[in-house]
């Protein structure tokens, strides 16, 4: 039997970081839609995350995306953040919005354009030292559509030169997350497509440079349990970009299309002691509500994380292992389904209860009245980035 104790404590401790894009406008390529009361700058989408926060217990941290977050004073975020009762999380850089890369940015064929992108790369890293960030979090669009369009090979010299002075401006408790996704907007080759390629870069470039997992950014039917059990064991792992998919890179909430995977991967992260907060995996979403209510979409996600969390760490590990050692090929599945099968919930209501939290996160925030003051307060409220 797992340790009730200890599982209530390791559900205490986690930490799920929200992205300051979440809370914004958004939509495909097809249309941005508007919600009214949306944040209209960073100050106010840390004013949601606060109410996630609240709500849940467990989401002090915000990840920003440099420009789409750019104020004048990233210290004077960094407090506004605090007095809220958050930290500003993972630095996301963005060199996929800009006509100059087109052809790509690290890995431009154009020397001067590669500078820009670096210099972007470096003004991030500034920004981290002002925001107290631990993570640059990047991920590059670059890549190619056409066979013959640039050489494959090449451009992963320019992406090594261009990382390597991105990890030597890095201060000690700093990292860089290289982030992979195997297509889009690239659309025959991409410089950094799958976990193997990060992993490489990162392994060159040293310790604090750590690959990053989007749930969404894999081929069909990847075992992405997999990907993660090796990548911890490496000690290369360095977080999460969790939201779900039926299709593509759908940016759904997380646990919303495969639940049992979710529950998959973190069987991985509980089993390699990765929830333990000292192997430094972060835990973000990455995700956009085009469609639904966005706040209350991102309490049902860190929700739906906590519950995945919940049953992972009620495998009974010890039966697990002697099922294994003996070749029980069906008990040892049986104990996962156990867990998996478990209803979690009133285990996280009870828990939520002993901190003085509501017991369902979701209806505690409707009650609190915020959706209306934004509503009536906030007009012309911005978007996330895409489409901007
Ligand atoms: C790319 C990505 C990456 C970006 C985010 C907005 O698809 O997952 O993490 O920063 O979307
Ligand atoms: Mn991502
Ligand atoms: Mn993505």
């Amino acid at each position: 039997m797992a340790d009730l104790a200890a599982v209530k404590a390791a559900l205490t401790s986690q930490v799920i970081e929200t992205p300051s894009w979440g809370y914004g406008n958004s939509g495909t390529r097809f249309k941005v839609f508007s919600q009214a009361g949306v944040p209209r700058d960073p100050y106010e989408k840390l004013d949601d995350a606060a109410q996630v926060h609240a709500a849940t217990g467990v989401a002090p941290k915000v990840a920003l995306h440099i420009p789409w977050d750019r104020v004048d004073d990233y210290a004077a975020l960094a407090r506004y953040a605090r007095d809220r009762g958050l930290v500003l999380g993972a630095i996301n850089a963005n060199v996929f919005q800009d006509d100059d890369f087109k052809l790509g940015s690290v890995t431009h064929p154009d020397p001067g354009v590669r500078r820009k992108a670096v210099g972007h790369l470096l003004e991030c890293v500034d920004i981290m030292d002002a925001t107290g960030s631990r993570d640059l979090k990047l991920w590059f669009s670059d890549g190619t559509n056409y066979p013959g369009q640039d050489d494959i090979t090449a451009r992963q010299d320019r992406l090594a030169e261009a990382l390597g002075e991105v990890y030597a401006r890095l201060g000690d408790d700093q990292r860089i997350l290289l982030e992979y996704k195997l297509f889009e907007p690239a659309f025959y080759t991409t410089d950094v497509p799958d976990w193997g390629t990060s992993y490489a870069h990162c392994l060159r470039l040293g310790p604090r440079a750590q690959v990053v997992v989007d749930t969404g950014h894999h081929a069909p039917g990847t075992n992405i349990e997999f990907i993660v059990a090796f990548l911890l064991r490496e000690g290369k792992l360095g977080g999460f970009d969790f939201n779900s998919r039926f299709y593509a890179d759908d940016d759904l909430m997380v646990g919303a299309a495969d639940p049992f995977q979710l529950f998959r991967i973190l069987h991985e992260v509980a089993k390699n002691g990765g929830f333990d907060p000292a192997t430094g995996v972060a835990f973000m979403l990455d995700q956009c509500h085009n469609i639904e209510a966005k706040i209350p979409a991102v309490i049902r996600s860190v929700m739906n994380v906590q519950e995945a969390t919940a049953k992972a760490l009620l495998v009974d590990l010890d039966a697990l292992r002697a099922a294994q050692r003996d070749g029980d090929v069906l008990t040892a599945n049986a104990v996962l389904m156990d867990a998996y099968n478990t209803d979690v919930r009133p285990l996280l209501a009870e828990l939520r209860g002993e901190l003085g939290l509501p017991a369902d996160p979701v209806a505690g925030y409707r009650a609190s009245g915020w959706q209306e003051r934004i509503v009536a307060e906030r007009v012309g409220g911005s978007q996330a980035g895409w489409g901007a």
